[in-house]
């Protein structure tokens, strides 16, 4: 029987977290780290190789005690259990929530709707080995005999951000004989530079569209089968041999002219924003080898264990939930910075931000009533050190409070001379800098006049984690995806809001199948928007024309 939760600002824990907010709220980490000489050491958490320190938070033992109360009292524990074992937890779409299928090891077993699904993952992902091995060593030929040297995926959201995330992640691990390219956007431009310097007789299209009703991808995909074939001699025989489909649905890949043998299936139970590591990562494979794929899966599936049996006390994504949560509900912070020092996770803030935003930016809960307390913060972040010249002058002296995740690795892929003690000192300087700043006293002892002192203060007492992990290799990716993944869930479970729906991107997409007439209509449209809508649709429409 599942036990009654009470709503969020009821529960215990919740009130006494408020109050103890009023007590600890001024202290700062300089005392915290004074009080306790073994503060750096003692709160920190390892787990599947990822280590994270979590001490420059601020924090004290009551603090997380209340915190893990919390998770207690929210039932977190039998969500997580309802998750794995295939419950229908997105209540809105009435799914099953089973990301963490996609990595079970082959001998599991999870069932939905009476059915183990692992089989079916596995039997996907040999398909897509098997592809893969073909392209890769060149037995795939295209329409005119010539091998595949370019991959081209086309998809959005979704169906881009992870594969966009990992191609960039690994490359270290890709096949460089190869070019990989990704189209989104439904701007031209998107899709006119990714194939400019391109032949299409070497060119492979991956139409990557779970619904394959997405008007941006279709409409890419479309004007990509016009590319390849103006460029194949119009035979429309060629386009099996140059577009391949990943999808739920068989009968609009069919409708397109792919040939269904070549369409990489998945399921209702996959979230485009959960959906990296299964048929969508087809062009992840492509570009790394099934075994680095698989190698990937592990990680991720590493992470999923840990989550599941993990005490949450030393439980990684529970730990970085409830800290997260703790900075937005309590001290009103708004934002999150994701801080990468390595090149390769350029896109990981990216891929993070649909994420955590699309499944954490609710406002109501899984009953319909509206919250009274703050949901999903906004995630952003770019690579360090190169952030760091930029917006850090505001997270280290703004007026905002801005938590930030670092993540850092002890080994570089590409060792160059002092680079990498260089990049791994400014990540420790980092948080250094933001926890214990730098008092009046301290500037004024470097001979600094007196009307400068305080532009050159820093308050400190600015809260960050510390991620290490030892290199960025697929495995270690996985391990990190999967523990934002649940780090989301966690924190989504505690504010009691569906984290897997996203209603909120209906409505635009909606707005715009009604304009798209208007603007393309010969005849002048009748509008009935509202003054600034028609305004503009009327001072587009007399633009486009003068520009014939
Ligand atoms: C993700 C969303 C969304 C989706 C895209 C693409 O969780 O559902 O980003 O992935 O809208 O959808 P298709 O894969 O159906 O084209």
């Amino acid at each position: 029987m599942t036990k009654q939760i009470a709503p969020l600002t009821e529960r215990q824990a919740w009130n006494a977290l408020a109050a103890h907010h009023q007590n600890v709220r001024e202290l700062h980490l300089r005392k915290l780290f004074a009080d306790d000489p073994k503060r750096g050491e003692r709160m920190t958490a390892e787990a599947v190789g990822l280590y994270l320190d979590y001490s420059k938070n601020r924090i004290t033992d009551e603090t997380l005690k209340l915190l893990l109360q919390l998770a207690d009292e929210s039932g977190l524990r039998e969500r997580i259990d309802a998750m794995f074992r295939g419950e229908k937890i997105n209540v809105t779409e009435n799914r099953a929530v089973l990301h963490v299928a996609l990595r079970a090891p082959g001998g599991a077993s999870i069932v939905v709707d009476g059915e183990n699904v692992v089989p079916q993952v596995h039997a996907v992902l040999d398909k897509m080995a098997d592809f893969s091995s073909r392209v890769r060593s060149g037995a795939w030929k295209g329409h005119t005999g010539k091998r595949m040297r370019n991959v081209i995926n086309i998809g959005i959201g979704g169906s881009d951000l992870g594969p966009v995330m990992a191609y960039e992640a690994l490359k270290h691990y890709s096949e460089r004989a190869m070019t990989f390219r990704f189209v989104s956007n439904v701007d031209s431009t998107d899709f006119a530079e990714a194939v400019q310097d391109l032949e299409p007789a070497e060119t492979l299209f991956i139409i990557s569209s779970k619904t394959f009703t997405t008007l941006e991808t279709m409409t890419n995909a479309h004007t990509a089968r016009d590319w390849s074939l103006a460029g194949l001699g119009g035979e429309e025989k060629s386009v099996a041999r140059h577009f391949v489909a990943v999808s739920t649905n068989a009968a609009e890949v069919a409708k397109f002219g792919i040939d269904t043998a070549n369409m990489f299936g998945f399921w209702d139970w996959v979230g485009g924003r959960y959906s990296m590591d299964s048929a969508i990562g087809l062009s992840t494979m492509l570009a790394i080898g099934p075994d680095n794929f698989r190698a990937m899966l592990d990680g991720f599936h590493q992470m999923d264990e840990h989550f599941r049996t993990a005490p949450f006390e030393r439980n990684l994504p529970v730990l970085m939930g409830l800290l997260s949560l703790w900075y937005n509900d309590f001290f009103g912070a708004q934002t999150v910075a994701v801080l990468p020092y390595e090149q390769y996770l350029k896109r990981f803030p990216a891929y993070l931000q649909q994420l955590t935003m699309e499944s954490n930016g609710k406002h109501v809960t899984l009953d319909g009533n509206k919250v009274t307390y703050d949901t999903g913060p906004i995630y952003w972040g770019e690579p360090g050190t190169n952030g760091q010249h930029s917006f850090y002058q505001l997270i280290h002296q703004g007026t905002r409070l801005i938590p930030c995740d670092f993540i850092a690795f002890n080994k570089t892929l590409n060792p160059l001379g002092r680079h990498h003690d260089i990049l791994l000192a400014n990540v420790f300087a980092q948080t250094e800098a933001l926890a214990f700043g730098k008092t009046p006293d301290q500037v004024k002892a470097e001979g600094t006049p007196d009307w400068l002192v305080p532009h050159r203060v820093f308050e400190g007492n600015r809260p960050s984690n510390t991620l290490l992990a030892e290199r960025l290799t697929p495995e270690t990716l996985g391990k990190l995806i999967a523990l934002y993944e649940h780090s989301v869930f966690t924190q989504g479970v505690i504010w009691n809001i569906d984290s897997f729906d996203q209603w909120g991107v209906e409505l635009g997409k909606v707005l715009a199948q009604r304009i798209i007439p208007e603007l393309e209509n010969k005849t002048e449209p009748a509008l009935a928007h509202d003054s600034s809508t028609n305004a503009l649709i009327r001072r587009y429409r007399m633009r486009k024309e003068a520009a014939r």
